[in-house]
């Protein structure tokens, strides 16, 4: 009865299917026939952002269409934010490049005016050529950013044939493209005065009373902070360790500024911004502790070597009565 079952249920799923192949292949032909489709006009990517200086290629893309064989179109942009890179050298003024939808057997305008800001193109396919069915690029525009703004790239005409000349609607969508100043970094090297490590310590760039952006000193003392160009002040911190400053840094595009050496110097396990007695007798309340010990606390352990001693009492002995910040040369 059960190998009986199954080939009938077998039978029937292959009838329905082939009446769904029916519905659909009739479903599919009948566009051709009634354009009476939305094509959608988009760029891609739609709203990209790059640095002054650098150039990236939009692709003005065509979708849902059914039969594309000629387009008419034009744009705009902002001339004082980007300019339209030249695509082909060999001819006068300024192309750019035809994409395969429609494919560009005879393109009768092809022009960018980087003064106006404008983008003309028109093209057909020549028969035979087969028109372009679903979706694909018209054409791309490869645009060099000049200074930092917001540009609309706006569709301003356009105009769809199909291969029988019939008009294809078109929905459209602009798009922007956002050009930010290329960033500067700020960078240099300390040293932790006692320490063979100099890595943890914290740098930060501030604009007036708000922290932008900070980063740690590795190892040997190395640090960089990438920032877009203006006027910094930088902090640098280590607990247990006196502080340094330097306001007045001007960060410009694209360049890095090399900070004189800075010696960070210890002796404040307190973290109050000036060595005196009471660091000292921090220290020496802790004095031969060491971080097994249950109390430890670590907080006069600034040579960083799991024991209080000489090293850390040193530290304050030697830069008594020193205060933050400390000189940077
Ligand atoms: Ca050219
Ligand atoms: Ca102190
Ligand atoms: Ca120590």
């Amino acid at each position: 009865m059960v190998s009986l079952l199954i080939p009938a249920v077998a039978l029937l799923a292959l009838v329905l299917l082939l009446a769904t192949a029916r519905v659909y292949a009739l479903g599919s032909a009948s566009p051709a026939l009634a354009p009476s489709e939305t094509a959608e006009l988009a760029l891609e990517p739609g709203s990209p952002a790059i640095m002054v200086g650098e150039t990236i290629a939009v692709s003005v893309v065509v979708t849902a269409v059914t039969d594309l064989y000629g387009v008419e179109l034009a744009l705009t942009f902002d001339p004082a934010v980007v300019a339209v890179v030249d695509a082909n050298s060999g001819a006068s003024g300024i192309q750019i490049t035809p994409g395969s939808c429609p494919p560009p057997n005879f393109v009768a305008i092809n022009s960018a005016d980087n003064s106006a800001g404008t983008v003309n193109y028109a093209t057909t396919a020549l028969a035979p050529a087969v028109p372009c069915v679903g979706s694909g690029v018209i054409a791309v525009i490869t645009f060099q950013a000049l200074a930092e703004g917001t540009t609309p790239i706006s569709f301003t005409n356009w105009l769809l044939s199909d291969s029988n000349v019939q008009t294809i609607a078109a929905t459209i969508t602009s798009g922007t493209l956002t050009v930010q100043p290329r960033p500067g970094a700020l960078a240099g090297h300390l040293s932790l005065q006692g320490r063979s490590d100099h890595g943890g310590a914290l740098i930060t760039a501030w604009d007036g009373g708000t922290p932008l952006a900070n980063t740690v000193s590795g190892t040997t003392g190395q640090y960089s902070l990438t920032l877009l160009p203006a006027a910094y002040t930088l902090t640098v911190e280590l607990a247990g360790y006196l502080d340094a400053l330097r306001p007045g840094l001007l960060v410009t595009a694209g360049e890095t500024l090399d900070l004189p050496a800075l010696s960070l110097l210890c002796g404040d396990p307190n973290d109050d911004d000036l060595v005196n007695i009471q660091d000292l007798s921090m220290i020496g309340a802790r004095y031969k502790r060491t971080c097994a010990d249950p109390d430890w606390d670590g907080l006069a352990d600034m040579i960083d070597d799991c024991v209080i001693n000489i090293l850390d009492l040193t530290c304050a002995g030697a830069n008594y009565h020193r205060t933050s910040p400390v000189p940077w040369p």
